[in-house]
């Protein structure tokens, strides 16, 4: 997608979910984003107003990943 392009993600399930930006494994997890626990029906929103692929997954559930692409 590109540059500046406002992202919102919504919880339609009916356990909390969090959109952290990185990978578990990082020190430098939710730097960038983190949408905070999302229980159901609350939405988060971010802009990327950079290019880069940013890596995201669940604080309380690791092995939900996801990646967005963000090009010019
Ligand atoms: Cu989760």
């Amino acid at each position: 997608m590109k540059v500046g392009t406002r992202v919102t993600w919504t919880n339609d399930d009916k356990t909390t979910h969090t959109a952290t930006s990185g990978t578990i494994t990082s020190n430098e997890y939710g730097k960038i984003f983190d949408s905070g626990y999302l229980t159901r029906g609350k939405s988060f929103t971010f802009i990327f107003d950079h290019t880069g692929n940013y890596e995201y997954f669940c604080l309380l559930h690791p092995t939900m990943i996801g990646k967005i692409i963000v090009t010019k």
